[in-house]
């Protein structure tokens, strides 16, 4: 971050997470084409119209997976052994974990995410319903390395990353991921993971362009989030959202369309628009069930066994940590 946005975050006494938010985006916002990181979707807001999506007719991964692990859940866990610490990467809704701690008897629970006070809503719920459980939240951006809490070290680890995030990634940063998963969770590891499969563009493109809106609304609180949390001044009436298959790279792209020619300010910084032009907001990978288990391969990690629906709309893939 320049050394003026540096000094106008201090002069708002911007805590730890909002200061590298402010970094990143005035980062982002200066890169040709422009761009912001997909992690920021999840403020309050954010988080809640992701759970709007997750219900949409048209986006069918929340839906397929949990289809997947509630039927497939006694082969996915067999496995586990009993006391193991389930380390979560990333903590959104308790539906997904849920169904894998009342599969098998689990020593400790530890989710990760970046947003602190999601992360205590959700160990507080998990706690009053699975009294004996033991809740270890981390408040880490897993994307980095992390230390895991000391009391679950001698535990055997179960690292969980459902809802294909790791479509998020690039794929060397999926592959960096992967592999520092391997490094914190330690030798003898297991994984359990969600990936989203690629199919029919049609059904890609209506998941990420809904009839009711939701998705364009969650790809537009990113800048009221913006200007929230940064001082900034976006006329967010003034873009559109856009999502695209592109089919050469395997992946949906969400991007945020300026309508006009302008200049918004962010921390005392202008960012120039020319109408049309784009902010690159996400990438969501499609992986087919080859492409996975290579990356998996190279990754530090022996796949164990891949379950799909019967559609092969999504997959959940058990992975044992190469020695
Ligand atoms: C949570 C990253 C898997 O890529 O499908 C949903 C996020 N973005 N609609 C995805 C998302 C737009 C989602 N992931």
């Amino acid at each position: 971050m320049n050394v003026h946005a540096t000094a106008l975050a201090k002069a708002h006494r911007f805590d730890e997470p909002t200061l590298a938010f402010a970094g990143d985006v005035i980062d982002d916002l200066s890169q040709h084409p422009k761009r912001l990181s997909p992690k920021y979707f999840y403020d309050a807001a954010g988080s809640e119209l992701f759970e709007q999506i997750t219900l949409l007719p048209e986006y069918y991964p929340t839906r397929t997976e949990l289809s997947i692990l509630r039927d497939r859940g006694s082969a996915i866990s067999a496995d586990i052994p009993k006391g193991a610490a389930l380390v979560e990467f990333g903590a959104g809704a308790t539906t997904k974990v849920r169904l894998l701690l009342s599969e098998c008897a689990f020593g400790a629970y530890v989710p990760v995410d970046i947003s602190g006070d999601f992360l205590k809503a959700q160990a507080d719920a998990l706690r009053k319903d699975f009294p004996s459980l033991d809740v270890y939240p981390v408040a880490a951006d897993f994307t980095a390395p992390f230390a895991l809490p000391d009391a679950v070290k001698a535990m055997p680890k179960v690292g969980f990353f459902p809802g294909s995030t790791l479509g998020n990634f690039e794929p060397h940063e999926a592959c960096s991921f992967l592999r520092s998963a391997r490094d914190i969770l330690g030798q003898g590891a297991q994984m359990v993971i969600g990936v989203d499969l690629e199919k029919d563009e049609r059904v890609l493109y209506h998941a990420y362009n809904d009839k009711a809106g939701v998705t364009a609304r969650f790809n537009l609180n990113v800048l009221h989030r913006i200007n929230r949390e940064l001082d900034g001044n976006f006329d967010v009436s003034a873009f559109t959202h856009r999502a695209i298959y592109n089919r050469d790279r395997h992946r949906i792209e969400m991007h945020l369309i300026s309508r006009k020619t302008q200049t918004v300010r962010v921390l005392g910084r202008g960012f120039s628009f020319r109408a049309g032009e784009s902010i690159h907001t996400e990438s969501s990978y499609k992986y087919s069930l080859e492409r996975f288990v290579a990356l998996a391969r190279g990754s530090g990690w022996t796949p164990r066994e891949s379950w799909t629906d019967e559609a092969k709309m999504f997959s959940v893939h058990a992975l044992v940590a190469s020695d």
